[in-house]
């Protein structure tokens, strides 16, 4: 009995705390982990190099996690980073490759986002502090950023035990 309790509250307590946990290289925030890519590539190979990995190219779901990521860029050495984003199948269409949904939130620098179809895929653009444009996706100009769920938190483990006892 003791040890199921103390299995609900080692469980609560990491769960209370919202804590995520990142193998090495990446970076946690809220439920997900980051990596940012190396090497420029093309759209299709960036996405290819974050499946290697466990992840997809990132899922912005709303201006709380962009501001993170774009305050991270701002961090690194000037490059564009890829996004999932694109508007491959239908013109205009924002769609994210992870889970083919639509956008609901998007950042596009004022004048890009559909504006023709051979830009299709989105960029952080490292020269407009990070605010999206559509790029062409062939292009070998951004380097992957890639997003992945959080894994277990049994690393707070340690942590825990010792506010057990
Ligand atoms: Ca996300
Ligand atoms: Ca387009």
């Amino acid at each position: 009995m003791q040890s199921i309790f103390y299995f609900v509250f080692l469980f609560g307590f990491v769960q209370g705390r919202g804590t995520t946990c990142c193998t090495d290289g990446w970076l946690a925030f809220e439920s997900s982990c980051y990596m940012f890519g190396k090497d420029v590539a093309a759209f299709t190979v960036a996405e290819q190099y974050c499946r290697q990995h466990g992840g997809h190219l990132i899922h912005v779901d709303n201006n709380h996690e962009n501001n993170f990521i774009k305050d991270r860029l701002r961090d690194l050495k000037a490059s564009h980073f890829w996004s999932g984003l694109t508007d491959e199948d239908i013109e205009g269409t924002w769609v994210w490759f992870d889970t083919d949904t639509n956008a609901t939130f998007v950042d596009f620098y004022t004048g890009y986002g559909g504006h023709n179809n051979i830009a299709d895929c989105v960029i952080f653009a490292y020269n407009l502090d990070y605010s999206w444009i559509d790029y062409a996706c062939s292009s070998a100009a951004a380097k992957p950023l890639c997003e992945r769920p959080s894994e277990s938190c049994s690393c707070e483990s340690t942590s825990a035990n010792v506010i057990v006892g």
